[in-house]
């Protein structure tokens, strides 16, 4: 028993959706607080005049009766309301009438740091917009959706999942990038509060909880780095420095190891943390090349965030809870919510472990 999760869509494309799968039956979902997630994501210093376009909510299209999940695929669907001015652009047949709105023109400028040139290359694509489309990070807004619904299944076992970005000189930094037109990156944390022991595994590397989380972390647009608990630090730590001693009662001190040891959860607080670069798209542009004349040229300009480390602390939250979920599906199993909690309670009291 697992979790799975299967997202589609572009970012000007009439909608995004995500279907997922392994969700016990019996599991309370509110839509109000699916919303409030996606609300949190669209907030945030430095995001583009697109968020003003999009309001985003959740639409249910399978899997849920009457708010409850039936442990079947759950399907949810945000619209892309911004679709409307590129109708004809994006439209997924051949579109009728006269170009009109955006996107109607073939991007042929890569911009560094996007997907844009990789993209073309891989899969011999001619207009650019093929490729940045699907890699532009609005699709997270439809990941967030599901990490929204991963943690109400943690709730039940009473995990909480919180991201928040690191550094409080985050606004001056975007209003000075903003100034010079450029962009802005920055750090994120995530905690998850009470995840009992023994989430993942030593046994495989694809089982380790640590190479886990750090691949859901790493697979979120713009990513470029990731740690657990004091991660890159403890390279220059001497051993008696770097590791959590082990006290009566199982109980730790530190938590160093950001409650993973082994890519086994040890009871700890899961603490991870994420870098972002700065996005690509610069409104003064890097150089680049015209793809159709092969001279040089600047990369594309458009409509564009300065930065989204405030959005990343809450995809990355989504992310984590939804791999902690996973983690805890396959740990507990279970076709009913009932026998899914029960199987969490009936653990945590053979090895008598309290949440911290
Ligand atoms: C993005 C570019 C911008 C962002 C977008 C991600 O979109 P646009 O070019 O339409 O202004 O706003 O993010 C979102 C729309 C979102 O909801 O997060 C990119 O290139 O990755």
């Amino acid at each position: 028993m697992t979790l799975g999760l299967v997202t589609a869509g572009e970012s000007h494309g009439p909608a995004l959706v995500a279907v997922v799968t392994g969700l016990p039956a019996g599991l309370v979902l509110d839509r109000g607080a699916i919303d409030a997630d996606l609300r949190r994501r669209q907030q945030g210093y430095g995001r583009s005049p697109r968020q003003k376009i999009e309001t985003d909510q959740v639409e249910v299209l399978a899997g849920l009766r009457h708010g409850r999940t039936l442990g079947t695929p759950l399907a949810l669907l945000v619209q892309n309301r911004d679709h409307a001015n590129w109708a004809w652009g994006m439209s997924p047949w051949p579109p009728e009438g006269e170009p009109n709105g955006k996107g109607t023109k073939p991007v042929t400028l890569p911009r560094p740091g996007h997907a844009d040139l990789a993209g073309v290359l891989k899969f011999g694509l001619a207009d650019v917009r093929d490729a940045l489309e699907r890699a532009s990070a609005r699709h997270t807004a439809v990941a967030v959706a599901a990490g929204a619904v991963a943690k109400a299944l943690l709730r039940e076992i009473g995990v909480e999942v919180q991201g928040r970005v690191l550094g409080d000189d985050l606004e001056a930094r975007i209003d000075e990038a903003r100034a010079d037109r450029d962009t802005a990156g920055g750090l994120v944390e995530v905690v998850a509060r009470a995840v009992p022991p023994g989430l993942g595994s030593y046994a495989t590397k694809d089982e380790r909880l640590d190479g886990r989380l750090a691949a859901a972390l790493m697979g979120i647009q713009a990513v470029k780095g990731v740690e657990i608990g004091e991660g890159f630090a403890l390279a220059g730590k001497r051993g008696s420095e770097a590791h959590d001693e082990i006290l009566p009662g199982l109980r730790r001190e530190t938590n160093r190891a950001g409650g993973i040891e082994a890519g086994v959860s040890n009871g700890e607080e899961i603490v991870v943390r994420a870098a972002m670069k700065p996005l690509p798209t610069l409104m003064r542009p890097l150089r680049s090349v015209d793809l159709e004349t092969g001279e040089a040229a600047e990369a594309l300009v458009e409509r564009s965030d300065t930065a989204a480390v405030e959005a990343l602390a809450v995809v990355a939250e989504a992310a984590v809870a939804f791999e902690l979920a996973r983690a805890a599906r396959e740990k507990f199993g279970g076709d009913a919510l009932e026998d899914f909690v029960g199987a969490h309670r009936a653990y945590v009291e053979r090895i008598d472990w309290q949440a911290r």
